[in-house]
């Protein structure tokens, strides 16, 4: 087990604190490092006074202040909501180019994080394709360090992307190519597996991989919701927590969607260091398909459990338009950063 209390003064301390104090904070500013091994110093006695202060004062400091501007990472989570990237058929192959590159992002305001990315963004593009196709993902490692691609999926051991199998490792400025056939539907995700494992992917080398089931979904506003979180000070727990990377976005916009109409959302569990994640909609229910690998939807539930690598999808309709939060139901993560509202629109 995780030594939690004394992670949680410090992890609690950041967002509670920065809405307090009404700044912006570094996180590396807030919370001295000693203070994540027992110690007990003013710097962080003053951040959980702040959060307490914080947490008594009232309800309307239900995040961070500020904001992360989307043209400061180069990527948008509003827009990777719905941005599905199918890549380009050729001769009945389903092609991909796929870059890792070594890229500082700012995960909530002013705390900037040392990412490693697939195509410049986390998550990683949405991969999606169709059942039964053949797909060729040429993979380029222009980082620093060695990295792979290994798909979830049904595939030969030379195409899992692991270290000692086929290509292997990718050295820095090499590239190789996998390919393997669409199967089975489902949602599924990409990630780093090269090792250390979870630092591999804990630094952003991950994205959701849809594979449709070869007669389609019923047409639907589709949206993709990769959970994950950030360890900014290298203790192997998460100080940020976030749905596509950014803590507090969808509070800042929220996720507009119309009244009535079928809303799916592919929900992949991308979280290192925590065993589990959830996701809790307010004032809905929704049909749940784990791994969205049958038609039938297991759970009518309005909070869903996914452990590390977790997956599946969720549809639901909104009878009424307004502002509906949703968030993980472990507190402590919503309160870092993954919490938001779905707008529903007449
Ligand atoms: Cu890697």
């Amino acid at each position: 087990m995780r030594k939690f209390g004394t992670h949680r003064v410090s992890r609690r301390g950041l967002l509670g604190g920065a809405a307090a104090a009404g700044a912006v904070p570094v996180l590396h500013e807030l919370i001295p490092h000693q203070a994540l091994h027992g110690g007990t110093s003013p710097a962080a006695a003053a951040a959980v006074g702040h959060h307490a202060h914080a947490a008594h004062a009232g309800t309307d400091h239900l995040g961070a202040v500020g904001r992360v501007a989307a043209s400061a990472n180069g990527f948008d989570p509003t827009e990777i909501l719905r941005d599905f990237d199918r890549g380009t058929l050729r001769d009945g192959v389903r092609e991909w180019e796929i870059v890792a590159e070594d890229r500082e992002i700012e995960v909530a305001p002013g705390v900037k994080y040392a990412a490693w990315t697939y195509n410049g963004r986390v998550p990683g593009p949405t991969l999606r394709a169709r059942e039964g196709e053949r797909l060729r993902v040429r993979f380029v490692n222009g980082s620093s360090h060695p990295h792979t691609m290994h798909f979830h999926g049904i595939h030969r051991d030379v195409m899992d992307g692991v270290p000692g199998i086929g290509a292997g490792n990718i050295q820095p400025g090499r590239s190789t190519t996998y390919e393997f056939d669409a199967t089975p539907f489902g949602l599924h995700l990409y990630h780093c597996h090269s090792t250390p494992l979870a630092e591999h992917i804990a630094k952003g080398l991950y994205g959701a991989f849809v594979i449709d089931p070869a007669d389609g979904r019923h047409d639907a506003d589709e949206l993709v919701m990769v959970m994950n979180g950030f360890d900014t000070n290298f203790d192997r727990a998460n100080e940020v927590y976030a749905v596509n990377t950014v803590a507090f976005h969808y509070m800042n916009e929220p996720i507009r969607v119309k009244r009535g109409e079928l809303v799916r959302i592919y929900l992949v569990n991308a979280l290192e260091f925590d065993l589990l994640n959830s996701f809790h909609i307010h004032a809905n229910f929704f049909d749940y398909f784990p791994t969205g690998t049958r038609l039938e939807p297991r759970d009518f539930t309005d909070t869903v459990i996914q452990g590390q690598g977790e997956r599946g999808i969720l549809e639901l309709r909104f009878p009424y338009a307004g502002k509906y939060m949703f968030h993980a139901h472990v507190s402590e993560f919503a309160e870092l950063g993954w919490m938001g509202f779905f707008e529903v629109e007449d």
